[in-house]
């Protein structure tokens, strides 16, 4: 059984409802476990800053899936859920990003791991931590709780999860 993480956000329309359901689904699939989902965060935007806040979450699951498979079923998530993306860096439905899949380390040309620059993101290392505060980058052995980033402003807990049922309902 493999192990992932993931960082999920959405700034277009009911946020709460597009995370949930992409986690739903996560769950609904017959070869993915969703283990851990953190509080939900409302984070500034990143990158094209004149858009609406987000919502940020993290989601821990085991699969048998292998990374590229995983990548495909979240793509088709996000395409379900009708992901709007019409600027690169703009507003969204519902993103999936894989961050971390077991300790490997992924360079294709659709799919890195560790996710690129995840480090210098507080929207994604936040909810991350919250899940697994001794998680580490598989290729430099730091520890993400480490990173500076985690000290910058522009990420507040918007609603606490405690479990899954609760984030579902
Ligand atoms: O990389 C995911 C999409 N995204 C986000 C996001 O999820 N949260 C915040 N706060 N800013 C972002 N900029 C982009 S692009």
């Amino acid at each position: 059984m493999n192990s992932a993480y993931l960082s999920m956000g959405s700034n277009i329309g009911n946020r709460l409802e597009h995370l949930q359901q992409a986690v739903q689904l996560l769950n609904e699939h017959s070869s993915i476990k969703v283990l851990q989902v953190s509080s939900v965060y409302e984070t500034e935007p990143v990158g094209l800053t004149e858009q609406a806040k987000f919502l940020n979450i993290a989601v821990e699951l085991e699969t048998s899936l292998e990374a590229t498979e995983l990548l495909s079923a979240c793509q088709s998530i996000e395409n379900k859920l009708g992901r709007m993306r019409k600027i690169r860096w703009g507003p969204r439905t519902v993103d999936l990003d894989i961050l971390l899949y077991n300790e490997d380390h992924i360079q294709l040309e659709d799919l890195i791991i560790p996710h690129l620059r995840m480090q210098e993101r507080a929207f994604v290392l936040v909810p991350l931590i919250e899940i697994n505060s001794e998680v580490k980058n598989p290729v430099t052995g730091a520890l993400y709780r480490d990173e500076p980033a985690m000290q910058e402003d522009g990420v507040n807990l918007w609603k606490k999860v405690n479990r899954i049922e609760d984030f579902l309902q």
